[in-house]
């Protein structure tokens, strides 16, 4: 279990992105700049998707563990317990992570009796295509704020329908015990950034979520259970050849309350290249990533520890 010293302070400064108001476009570059990271309001994402899927979230998490670990492990995708990825990293963090694919099945939520995983897999979908349908549209904001001639440059790649896009819901339960005993922080889900284009995270209003900003200072992220939060992933901060930041985060685990997130990750069709675009480079010369594949960077980047930096891999100045 690793434990942290307590030192946190709320961060009023995530930049607010109201998608009903027409100058959201230069906000959200600014955003993408500055931190990798905004909230998004006004965002048209039915409630009625969001609570539909909250309650299957909590039906399958307050089953009995034995229940639970029929649906796992997670490999790739499953129920996780505790850990995350294949190098060892361990948090204070229950989960499930399910392909965004139309076709992927859901048949290992079988064996659970007080689930249906139908409702499961109808929850997901409902819910999946309309934060995809934002995200789309934020990252056509971003290419038109980019001055990008082809508005769907990104948004194009998760709308694919090879699309290697992944859900995930993560439940922290509260820590009470070891927090009141020791008086320090539980990582529930340690640094890290997302190695994807982009990730939607909505939550209940369980703080935890931290994200670490440029001078170093991590930074809580008030709760917000209306709104979403949205982070640039490192294929975004490649194919904008670094000008967005892919942001690191951790997840504090609550000493009273559970914490429910629910996260979609967008990424690209696997034999998609992932690097810098033409238009954002200065000269030919000028990328500062080799090209790859997002097949070659994610099997690289699950090979890594969780805090490692993945993108150093693709670094040119780095790897020279
Ligand atoms: C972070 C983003 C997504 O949750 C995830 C994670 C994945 C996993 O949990 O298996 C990884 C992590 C994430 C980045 C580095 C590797 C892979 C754990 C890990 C140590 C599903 C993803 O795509 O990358």
């Amino acid at each position: 279990m690793v434990i942290l010293s307590k030192a946190t302070s709320f961060f009023n400064g995530v930049p607010l992105i109201d998608l009903s108001k027409p100058d959201s476009m230069n906000l959200i570059v600014k955003a993408c700049e500055e931190f990798g990271f905004f909230k998004v309001v006004n965002h048209d994402v039915p409630m009625e998707f969001i609570s539909k899927l909250e309650s299957e979230a909590i039906k399958f998490f307050s089953s009995p563990l034995p229940e639970k670990l029929k649906a796992g492990p997670a490999d790739p995708f499953g129920y996780g317990n505790k850990q995350i990825g294949k190098k060892g990293d361990i948090g204070w963090v229950e989960y499930i992570l399910v392909s965004t694919n139309s076709e992927f099945n859901y048949q290992k939520f079988a064996s659970i009796s007080s689930l249906n995983p139908e409702n499961i897999r109808a929850a997901v979908n409902d819910y999946v295509t309309e934060v995809q349908k934002m995200a789309c549209e934020v990252l056509e904001m971003l290419a038109e704020g980019l001055k990008i001639h082809q508005r769907n440059v990104f948004s194009k790649l998760l709308m694919d329908e090879k699309s290697d896009s992944v859900f995930r819901v993560n439940h922290y339960a509260s820590c009470s015990e070891i927090d009141e005993f020791n008086g320090n922080n539980v990582i529930g889900f340690g640094e890290h950034t997302d190695p994807q284009i982009i990730s939607v995270l909505r939550s209940n209003n369980t703080s935890g979520l931290q994200i670490l900003l440029k001078d170093g200072d991590w930074m809580s992220v008030p709760p917000d259970e209306n709104s979403f939060f949205v982070n640039v992933g490192d294929s975004l901060q490649v194919m904008t050849n670094g000008r967005f930041k892919s942001v690191k985060h951790r997840v504090l685990a609550n000493s009273v309350k559970s914490r429910l997130s629910m996260i979609y990750f967008g990424g690209p069709p696997l034999s998609e290249k992932i690097a810098p675009l033409p238009s954002l480079m200065e000269g030919e010369d000028s990328s500062l990533y080799k090209e790859f594949t997002w097949f070659e960077y994610k099997k690289s980047a699950y090979k890594t520890r969780l805090a490692d930096n993945r993108l150093i891999l693709f670094e040119k100045i780095a790897a020279s």
